[in-house]
This record gives C-alpha cells, structure tokens and sequence, in this order.
C-alpha cells in the first residue's frame, strides 16, 4: 500500500491511484511507438490535426504544432506548478532543524530536496514550449505568475510537517494523477515521477501523524490542532468551485486537466475520511457524511473569498514567503555565474578538441 491507496490497496482491481500512474506510464510508451501516418503534409490543416492527437488521447510532443493559447495555457499551469514546488520547500524547511530525532530529520530533508527536483523537472518541462527557467522565474519575482495557495500557511508545530505529508501531498496526488495523462507529453512524463514520489512523501506524513496521534494525550492534541488549521486551505488547493473556474472548461476540452477542481475535491475528501478513522483523529467539519444516493461524502467547501485572497497576496504568509525566496535567488547568483563561466569553459574546451 502506498500514500493515498491506504483505503485502495495495491491489489484491488486497477491498483488505485499508482494503478493508473502505471496505466499513464503504458499509455505514454504506446503512444510514442504508435505509428501517427507521418503528421500533416505543408497543406495539411494544421488545427485540425491537431484536434485529432487530443481525440486519440495521443500526445503532443515540443516538436509539434499547437495553438498558441494551449502553449500560453501550459506555459501558465506548469510554470505555477514548478513554482508551488519551490515556495513549497519553505514550510518544511522550517522544520529540518527542529525534527524531533536525526532519522526524522534525514527523512525530512530528503522529502524537500524531492520538492526541488519536482521543480527542476517542472520548469524543465515549461522550457520545451519556448520559455527560459530564468523568465519564469523573474515572473514569480515580480509577482506576475503565482503559485498554489496552501504555502502561505505556517507551520506552527512539527505535527503539520505530518499534516502537510497527509494532506498537501494527499491532495497534490489526488489533483496530479490525473495530470500523468495529460495531452502534453513532457508535462505528463515529468508527473508520472513526481506522482510516484508524492505518494513516499503522503506515506511519511501519514506516519508522522500516527505516531503522535497514538502518543500521549499531548501529542494527540497537537496532531488535532494541525488537522483542524490544515483541512480547509487544503482543499482549497484544487482551486475555485467550478462555476468560477476560468480555465477549467477548456483545459478539459485540450485534455490538459481530465476532471474539474470540484471532481477532485470530492474524491480527496471521500479518499480522507477512511484515513482519518484509522489515525483516530476528527476531520474539522459537523457536515461531513455519508450520501448514500451520491455514494460521496456531503462536505463544508473551504471559503472561497479566503481563497481569492490568499491568492491576491494577501494570506498569513504570502511576503514572508516572497521575501525568502527573494533574498534565496539573490544568494544564489554566484551558483548561477559559476555554473554558467563553467559551462562556457567547457564548450570552448569541446569546440577546441573538434576543430
Ligand atoms: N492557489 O480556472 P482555475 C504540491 C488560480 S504542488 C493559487 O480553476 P486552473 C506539492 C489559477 O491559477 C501544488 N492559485 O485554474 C508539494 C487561476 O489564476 P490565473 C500545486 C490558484 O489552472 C507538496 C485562477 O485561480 N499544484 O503541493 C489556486 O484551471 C508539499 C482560476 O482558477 C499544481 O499546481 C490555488 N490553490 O486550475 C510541494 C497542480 N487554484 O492563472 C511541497 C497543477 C486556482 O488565471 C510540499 N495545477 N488558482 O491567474 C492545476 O492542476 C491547476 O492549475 C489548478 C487550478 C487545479 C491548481
């Protein structure tokens, strides 16, 4: 069993959610040795062909054609995605030095360096669609691009390092599966990773929690308390309801998302409940039960207007945030010159052995 599987075991028909990580895996490898009949001639409608990758559920690859509005709507996503990744390093972070015991914080410190790579891949992934690293991250700077609500919350004790794990990679698990069959193929071969190293971190903070929610009536306490501050913001994380989603409706049509932000919030909460039993602790919500007619849960939705400002910039967090990761890039530009004067150095040694 793994992450958010905890209620689906490997075993059971489709293998829960890693079934369909697997599932995207195969359907990509098919999809690239699957014969296209050679694309579009020069007079071919190139819409049109392109209309037919996303009805076969193939993928677009860097290489081909596609409306600028679906490069501009990637270039959005992904890029906000890889920055969540980079800013979401920061609330754990908090917590390396102060980890109750050294394998804790080994764990730890792995878990947020996983985070880095996620954002490596992601922006590596956005590059392939005409953008520099370095131009998205001067729009993240300036504050032209954004990046997802839930790391403008702090992390008060060591047991929401626990609830981040649980929850926040819960629900990034939840809303990136489905992004592993993405019509993009960079896009969707960069999740199919980070899915599977989600699903480590979730586990980790499932445990983290278990442990305290079965330790003294202290600690129980303080796993309660963290559930109780990060149950709403987390579902928050899969964006307005879908009467007010801007994009929704046409990143489904592009196959760019495959369900709408409330789809994902009802699976999330339905996935949580189980799981919440077995740590013995109570979701924050009178209103959560059972609708057998819907076979889901009925749920409190999270504030909406709570989450437009957190968005606009104005969360617990947002310049503490901002400002770290400011004073970060700034500390880091003898890395970047270094590491660019060594590449320089190395392409001239290349070209000198060439000539
Ligand atoms: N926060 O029309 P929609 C992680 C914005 S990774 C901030 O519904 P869309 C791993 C949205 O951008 C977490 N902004 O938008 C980790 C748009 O604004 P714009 C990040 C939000 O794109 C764990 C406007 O509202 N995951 O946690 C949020 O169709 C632990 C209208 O919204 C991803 O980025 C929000 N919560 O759907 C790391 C996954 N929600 O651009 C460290 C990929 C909405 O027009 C530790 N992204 N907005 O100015 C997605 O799946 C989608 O972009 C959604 C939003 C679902 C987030």
């Amino acid at each position: 069993m793994y992450g958010n599987d905890f209620s689906a075991p490997e075993d059971a028909p489709g293998g829960g959610l890693l079934g369909e990580v697997a599932a995207a895996e195969a359907a990509l490898r098919a999809a690239a040795t699957r014969q296209r009949g050679g694309g579009p001639g020069p007079d071919a409608d190139l819409e049109a062909y392109f209309a037919d990758v996303i009805d076969a559920d193939q993928k677009i690859e860097p290489r081909d054609w596609m409306p600028e509005a679906y490069r501009k709507t990637l270039i959005r996503q992904i890029a906000q995605h890889a920055h969540s990744e980079i800013i979401g390093m920061q609330p754990e972070g908090n917590w390396i030095s102060r980890a109750p015991s050294l394998k804790r914080k080994a764990i730890l410190l792995a878990k947020v360096q996983d985070e880095a790579g996620h954002g490596l891949y992601l922006y590596a992934a956005a590059e392939t669609l005409g953008v520099s690293r370095d131009e998205l991250v001067q729009l993240l700077l300036d504050g032209r691009q954004k990046y997802s609500s839930i790391f403008n919350y702090p992390t008060l004790s060591w047991a929401d390092v626990g609830v981040i794990g649980w929850l926040v990679d819960g629900a990034a698990i939840v809303n990136q599966v489905p992004l592993c069959r993405c019509s993009y193929g960079p896009y969707a071969r960069a999740m199919i990773r980070v899915c599977k190293e989600e699903s480590f971190h979730q586990r980790q903070g499932y445990e983290i929690l278990h442990t305290l929610a079965h330790g003294t009536l202290e600690q129980k306490a303080m796993a309660q308390d963290a559930v109780d501050r990060w149950w709403y913001p987390s579902l928050a994380m899969f964006g307005p309801p879908d009467g007010d989603s801007t994009h929704s409706a046409r990143s489904m049509a592009w196959k760019i998302k495959r369900f709408s932000n409330d789809e994902l919030r009802q699976r999330f909460v339905d996935m949580c409940v189980q799981q919440a039993e077995i740590l013995g602790l109570t979701l924050p919500d009178p209103d959560l039960r059972w609708n057998e007619q819907c076979q889901a849960y009925d749920f409190t939705e999270p504030d909406y207007a709570e989450l437009m400002r957190v968005i606009s910039g104005e969360g617990p967090c947002n310049r503490q945030r901002m400002e770290h990761r400011r004073r970060a890039h700034a500390e880091g530009a003898w890395v970047r010159v270094a590491a660019a004067a060594y590449a320089a150095k190395r392409s001239t040694a290349r070209e000198a052995v060439a000539a």
